[in-house]
């Protein structure tokens, strides 16, 4: 027996059968009946901003959602496979949508290996409209493929919530530091925990599993609570991995150059770090901290390593996974596969 999946299933499952999707509903986009009533130019910046924007993450989210479907129903029609990947692709453009903004906002660099969307210099903040416009086409093809399904309310509900939800977290993330304001004070796990639960956790892993749970037909309100729970610790871990990547991970490999320093953030290094620092680490912070000269990132970065943070983050990685393995099991609603599956996907990613 060779460990090579069945024909079909790597055909269901790969990057390449989702890319194709998006092709598909890129096209349905850009022909739009309004957007067919815009000039030539308007058009190609609509098809060019969407390529540039939506297709180049890693896709986890996305394929998160067929990829839950199956534990839940393992077989699936064609058109079952298709609307999956569909809604997996709503959630696509929804981060996309989140990205374009989040960027102009951290005064990011890069995104994907690619300058981010704003730096262009023909978008500048053309960029605030192109996000909205990103979020606008979800809606498109929700209608196009799901208005006529008995779900379709409940979509939209979905989405809907979720971008609010993330909203708030932003909103926290962004006045929680604000420019030129250092207060240590302020930097607090209780702060963190609630910044991140809202702005990457129900978007970014409730949303595809809920996403996968309605097609697949769950019904129960307790099933849909109990993914929530899991899906906030999944991606408080998943979140402070990004924080962490930020300081320390490598630019080439994680496509984006960190700015959380920079930006004054109340990221989890921060928060731990601050646990165990001396006073005179503090002052250190204190004078360095939320400036955007690389010397003064570069004696924050030391504090880090001298307190040696990276410690705590590996041991909070293994609790969290312990912690995480231990409420899949306890819950019966549906197969634990549904949730590990993502887990095994981001457990020590290096991007
Ligand atoms: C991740 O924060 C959170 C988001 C991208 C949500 C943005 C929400 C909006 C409503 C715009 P981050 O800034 O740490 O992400 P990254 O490190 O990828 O820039
Ligand atoms: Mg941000
Ligand atoms: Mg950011
Ligand atoms: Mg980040």
């Amino acid at each position: 027996m060779s460990g090579e999946p069945p024909a079909k299933q790597r055909k269901l499952d790969s990057k390449e059968a989702f890319l194709c999707v998006f092709e598909q509903l890129a096209r349905d986009v850009c022909e739009d009946e309004y957007v067919k009533r815009q000039p030539a130019y308007a058009q190609e910046w609509i098809s060019f901003m969407q390529n540039y924007n939506v297709p180049k993450g890693k896709l986890n989210r996305g394929m998160a959602v067929l990829d839950g479907l199956v534990t839940i129903k393992p077989d699936l029609t064609d058109a079952e496979v298709q609307e999956a990947n569909i809604l997996g692709w709503c959630i696509e453009w929804l981060q996309a949508f989140f990205l374009v903004a989040d960027d102009l906002m951290d005064d990011s660099v890069t995104r994907r290996g690619q300058p981010c969307w704003y730096k262009r210099k023909e978008v500048g903040t053309v960029a605030c409209n192109d996000s909205i416009f990103l979020e606008a086409s979800i809606y498109r093809i929700l209608k196009k493929h799901f208005r006529a399904k008995p779900y379709y309310a409940l979509l939209l509900d979905l989405f809907l919530e979720t971008t609010f939800q993330t909203s708030t977290g932003q909103l926290l993330d962004l006045i929680t530091a604000p420019p030129g304001v250092v207060d240590l004070s302020k930097y607090e796990m209780k702060t963190y925990n609630t910044i991140v639960e809202f702005k990457t956790a129900y978007y970014s892993f409730y949303l595809p599993l809920a996403c996968a749970m309605v097609l697949g037909g769950v019904k129960s309100d307790a099933a849909f609570d109990s993914c929530k729970e899991i899906c906030v610790e999944m991606g408080t871990y998943f979140q402070a991995q990004d924080d962490y990547l930020d300081c320390f991970g490598d630019p080439e490999v994680i496509g984006k150059i960190g700015t959380d320093i920079e930006d004054n953030k109340c990221g989890w290094l921060i928060c731990k770090g601050l646990e165990k620092m001396t006073e005179a680490q503090k002052k250190t912070i204190q004078d360095n901290y939320g400036k955007k000269n690389p010397d003064c990132v570069a004696r924050i970065k030391q504090v880090y390593r001298d307190i040696d943070v990276e410690k705590d983050f590996r041991e909070y990685e293994n609790e969290s996974y312990k912690k995480l393995q231990g409420l899949i099991e306890e819950q019966t609603f549906v197969p634990g596969a549904l949730y590990m599956k993502l887990l095994k996907k981001i457990y020590k990613r290096q991007k």
